[in-house]
């Protein structure tokens, strides 16, 4: 199935740039954008660069787009102001160029620091009541909070990604719950935008981890079977980093380290 005209934005990222060679082929045209410096066009590829808190420049971005994959913006904790551009303010430009196109399905990349202070001797699913670890966290929350409005107001479909860690390997013992192959997210980025029913959906992006802290029971719908595993690696990062203080908030929250991020000044 042809993704259509798909727009990936943060295309300069991390996970952009693990995602836009991996969806191009699928693609009828895939138009990339970022702030940051981009690889230049391939065949098939459209590259526009783009701040996602400027109006006007979002709203000529989305033009003539079917579908988005939205992981552009702030991707750690820092200053209010600084999340506030991008993640806030960019998202509902975001929406707002695609309520104006006519744009059906979005992808939003969320994180699981929407749930960070929920403890790591707990199993939630994404109807458990959002617990932000920081401002990024909020952010995260309020791009999850805007499309859930323009799917019940619009009708514009959103699957928000809850990332775990989506690195090459898990770092340490945290990611050992929390890691999601690039493969994996390659599955459910594609399982996103061709469901043929999407809604408001929530996931939690995780690979098929033998400790987990995430229950996707309801985004079963989508179809995302995980087919890679933090297994291989627990050996190695349980003999890499010395057992966790559970005194320590990084080691009780869900969010990790996170916790412990700001406050910042002014
Ligand atoms: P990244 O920081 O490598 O990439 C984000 C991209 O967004 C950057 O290329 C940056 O230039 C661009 N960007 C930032 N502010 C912008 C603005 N105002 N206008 C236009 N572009 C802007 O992050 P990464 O790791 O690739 O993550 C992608 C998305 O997935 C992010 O939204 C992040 O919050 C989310 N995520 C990633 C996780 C991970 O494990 N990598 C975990 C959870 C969520
Ligand atoms: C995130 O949301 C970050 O974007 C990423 O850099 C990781 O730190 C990840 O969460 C995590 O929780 O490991």
């Amino acid at each position: 199935m042809s993704l259509g005209r798909l727009l990936l934005t943060g295309a300069a990222g991390a996970l952009g740039r693990q995602l836009r060679p991996r969806l191009r082929p699928r693609c009828s045209l895939l138009r990339v954008s970022d702030v940051a410096p981009m690889e230049a066009a391939q065949s098939g590829e459209e590259v526009v660069p783009a701040a996602l808190e400027d109006r006007a420049a979002m709203l000529s971005l989305l033009e003539g787009i079917d579908a988005v994959v939205h992981l552009g913006g702030v991707s750690i904790e820092k200053a209010f102001d600084v999340v506030l551009q991008g993640n806030i303010v960019g998202v509902y430009n975001l929406y707002e160029a695609a309520r104006k196109h006519g744009v059906k399905r979005i992808v939003f990349a969320s994180s699981n620091h929407v749930t960070g202070y929920y403890r790591q001797d707990e199993v939630i699913d994404a109807n458990a009541p959002v617990r932000p670890d920081g401002y990024y966290g909020v952010s995260k929350a309020f791009g999850e909070n805007l499309s859930r409005f323009y799917f019940d107001r619009y009708g514009i479909e959103t699957v928000c990604l809850r990332i775990g860690s989506s690195f090459p390997e898990p770092m340490d013992r945290r990611m050992l719950s929390t890691w999601l192959s690039y493969d994996d997210l390659e599955r459910l980025v594609v399982a996103s935008l061709t469901a043929p029913v999407a809604g408001h959906t929530i996931v939690y992006g995780m690979s098929d981890n033998k400790s987990t802290w995430w229950d996707n029971t309801p985004a079963r719908h989508l179809g995302y079977r995980p087919q890679d595993s933090s297994e291989p690696f627990r050996a190695a990062k349980e003999a890499a980093q010395p057992r966790l203080d559970l005194n320590d908030p990084a080691a009780i929250y869900q969010g990790g380290s996170f916790v412990h991020k700001g406050p910042f000044e002014d």
